[in-house]
């Protein structure tokens, strides 16, 4: 019975490493130019944690196999742990640990604490249960986001992000349920929620960030490839969750400003 389990332990550890190998369910395609260094940074991550699973199961494997028991009368023995491997395991976790977070901390800042390029393409970015919406300031990249107001939010009358459509500087907003952006030029999203925590991910550009209501939180991204991608919602935010998605279409440039003067005129 314990090296049937011992054969186990080791076989699903095996299996375990063989489909993290082949890659068949896994990330698709980068096309965020700084997304290889993220994905770099991933990939370390999953070596150096993949690793010491296949040790520590392994082991396992290995203890659950040499004290089986084998029908002698053998007594146990009282041990109180050893003091040194204590400290050489700990270490080495702590070391590795606090190591890959500095790793990993200039690329997260670079992101985050940076700013976007003075010729970045702003978008506000609003996430509510459970949908999102795109706000961009205007079809000729003129004017500025205007001010929103709760009370005048309703989703039913077209008016989500609640703007004071007598405003000029609302009228020229335009706000869309499909993320537009152009190629190879940057883009800076400004993160915002109407209601509860949600989560902004897409897998192509290896960008994930929380929305907090209350915050504007800029994130910057370059996409290099036309096409259309998924984008979700990665923060577990109330029943409809599941189906919180929208789509990023990445356009060339003048396909862009054609696509987002149609976005204009339609509403
Ligand atoms: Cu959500």
């Amino acid at each position: 019975m314990a090296l049937a389990l011992a054969i186990i332990v080791a076989l699903i550890t095996i299996v375990s490493v063989v489909l993290f190998h082949v890659h068949h369910w896994w990330l698709p395609e980068n096309i965020a130019r700084n997304g290889a260094a993220f994905h770099n940074q991933f990939m370390l991550t999953m070596a150096v944690t993949g690793l010491f699973f296949v040790a520590a199961q392994l082991s396992l494997a290995y203890f659950l196999w040499r004290y089986k028991d084998r029908g002698d009368a053998r007594k146990a023995r009282y041990t109180h742990g050893n003091n040194t491997l204590e400290k050489i395991w700990t270490s080495v976790g702590a070391v590795l640990f606090i190591g890959m977070n500095l790793l990993g901390y200039r690329l997260w800042a670079q992101a985050r604490f940076v700013g976007a390029s003075p010729g970045a393409l702003r978008i506000e970015v609003w996430a509510e249960q459970f949908q999102y919406w795109f706000r961009y300031a205007s079809p000729d990249g003129s004017g500025h986001f205007c001010e929103t107001n709760v009370h005048l939010m309703d989703d039913a009358t077209g008016n989500p992000l609640g703007m004071n459509l007598s405003n000029p500087a609302c009228q020229k907003n335009v706000v869309t349920d499909t993320l537009g952006v152009p190629v190879n030029r940057q883009v800076e999203l400004l993160l915002r929620s109407k209601d509860v925590i949600h989560s902004f991910f897409v897998r192509e550009l290896r960008l994930q960030q929380d929305i907090v209501p209350g915050m504007v939180i800029p994130i910057h991204f370059t996409a290099t490839k036309v096409g259309t991608y998924e984008i979700v919602c990665t923060q577990l935010c109330g029943l409809g969750h599941y189906k919180m998605r929208a789509f990023m279409k990445v356009m060339t440039e003048p396909d862009f400003e054609k696509w987002l003067k149609q976005q204009a005129a339609e509403q």
